[in-house]
């Protein structure tokens, strides 16, 4: 029997996928939205604590007893979590968990009649993580790149250009606003391998392509940098374990969770990496090609690359792929689905009434457009929340809500430039990807075909195919193949002639946003 299990922890839930190899199919899928299950309990908004001046925080503590939550759910839905050989994971990236010296007693000695967050609450240095949508370490990151001999340097070491919400930045400032609880911390992890920790019952290393979103791996070696380790605060490469092997078991599944869900002793915990990295592999990007288009919290658009392809105008970013032996390319739009949501709150629409405003209103929405900087933007770098309407009227719901997506689209072409890939068609996945006319939108901006698959969650099937092929040691091809095949009838042609009118909204587009922003 072949059953392999992938997670992911993102920003809003924790999500599993259950592949049976024997079938070749996707066996089960479940979430756990964290605002939901915990009402309130963390003070969380859409998974996240707004703690002001750009410091965005989520308590890893959530991301703990989710984990019960999810097996407690799968178990009650009549999941046979004894069949399954081996599990991976995925986790929003960048966010950086603090734990103190009692973690890996706490992890190895885990009583199965206990909840974790009972056993777990004091395992940590800092009780709120900050999450990739943190933009408060600007001075940390100018300081970063000056210590390495500035910002082609830094890009030549990392790959990326210091970026706020990357760990390095992120862990600078906590040990310069509170040293004290910096030097009591004795293991920081990223939130991939926090959960992989646990599982494995005992702290664990972070993956290449992870590693690769802290500003603090060597992209040549994928190995820490010691120059970028002593640059971002002291005993730091004492607070981190090796870069581990993607390929490679961390071990057996802690038994606490044998115990108390039935897993089977024998089941193997593989490496945990980032969301996108994840979902490199879940859309089947194993070999240069294939642009991808992940619509979530913040939409990603991807690429695998053969080699370390860097942005050097700070717009997107390179990671290692968990394959072993390739990149991906990527740019990050934090007004993802929090910009959509936006506008569907302040005209108080449903999704269904969101997708009609869509289908009545014309391509090119009579030349109105927006920029949706509901929150801080990532690219481009947009500081404060701005949201600047041009040729269009803000009490009209409709126009709106196609401004939105329109500029969402273009952003996506527009700031892919550097990546230097012809897109001929993309692959979308991401919860909003069920929504056809979005997908109409990106089609006809991109002028080209929109492909969708069967599930949404791309990070938690890459995971779980990642498992598959460490198991079973086969080419990653033939890995990934039988799942990642787009949903049968499922693509979307642009409409003839519709890439003239975006061509030049395009320019007006750019126009408006160098107006505004630069
Ligand atoms: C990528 C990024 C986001 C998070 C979301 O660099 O910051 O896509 O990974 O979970």
């Amino acid at each position: 029997m072949g059953k392999y299990l992938g997670l992911d922890s993102s920003t809003q839930s924790l999500s599993c996928c259950l592949i049976d190899n024997d079938k070749q199919r996707i066996e089960y899928e479940s979430s756990i939205n964290f605002d939901e299950y915990f009402s309130g309990d963390y003070g969380t908004t859409n998974g996240v604590l707004e703690l002001g001046n750009g410091t965005v925080h989520s308590p890893p503590l959530m991301w703990v007893e989710a984990l019960d939550m999810l097996f407690e759910t799968m178990r009650s839905d009549g999941v046979d979590l004894s069949s399954i050989n081996s599990i991976s994971g995925s986790g929003q990236q960048h966010g950086t968990v603090y734990l103190n010296n009692s973690v890996t007693r706490k992890l190895a000695n885990l009583d199965p009649s206990e909840t974790l967050k009972v056993q777990l609450s004091h395992i940590f240095s800092r009780s709120t993580s900050p999450i990739w949508m943190d933009t408060s370490t600007k001075k940390q990151c100018i300081e970063l790149e000056n210590k390495i001999g500035g910002k082609n340097a830094f890009l030549e070491l990392t790959g990326n250009t210091a970026y706020e919400r990357f760990s390095g930045p992120q862990i600078r400032k906590f040990y310069q606003d509170e040293p004290k609880s910096y030097h009591e911390t004795s293991n920081i992890s990223l939130v991939s391998s926090f959960i992989a920790s646990i599982l494995a019952g005992k702290p664990t290393g972070i993956d290449p392509g992870d590693a690769s979103g802290t500003n603090l791996m060597d992209i040549s070696t994928q190995k820490w940098s010691h120059k970028l380790l002593e640059a971002t605060a002291p005993n730091l490469a004492g607070k981190l374990l090796p870069i581990s092997n993607p390929q490679t078991t961390i071990g057996k599944i802690s038994s606490y969770f044998t115990k108390r869900y039935g897993f089977d002793s024998r089941c193997e915990i593989l490496p945990f990496t980032g969301d996108n990295p994840s979902s490199l592999i879940g859309l089947g990007l194993v070999d240069p090609g294939r642009v991808a288009l992940s619509l979530g919290t913040s939409d990603t658009l991807f690429a695998c690359m053969n080699s370390p392809q860097v942005s050097h105008n700070g717009e997107g970013c390179v990671f290692a792929s968990p394959d072993g032996k390739n990149y991906m390319a990527l740019i990050c739009f934090l007004n993802g689905s929090l910009a959509r949501e936006a506008v569907r709150d302040a005209y108080r629409l449903s999704w269904q009434e969101f997708a009609q405003a869509l289908k009545e209103t014309p391509r090119g929405n009579n030349g109105g457009l927006i920029l949706p900087y509901f929150s801080p933007e990532i690219t481009p770098q947009v500081s404060n929340p701005c949201v600047v309407r041009h040729a269009l009227n803000e009490s009209d719901a409709k126009a709106n809500v196609r401004a939105v997506i329109e500029a969402q689209a273009m952003a996506s072409k527009i700031h892919s430039k550097w990546m230097d890939i012809d897109i001929h068609s993309l692959y979308v996945t991401g919860g909003a990807s069920i929504n056809e006319e979005i997908l109409r939108i990106y089609a006809d901006v991109h002028n080209c075909p929109v492909h969708r698959f069967e599930t949404t969650n791309s990070a938690c099937l890459g995971a779980a195919l990642r498992a598959l092929q460490e198991d079973i040691g086969c080419d990653w091809k033939t890995a990934v193949a039988p799942y990642t095949q787009p949903s049968k009838n499922s693509t979307i042609q642009p409409k003839t002639n519709a890439s003239e009118l975006y061509v030049e909204l395009l320019k007006e587009y750019e126009i408006l946003v160098a107006a505004n922003i630069y």
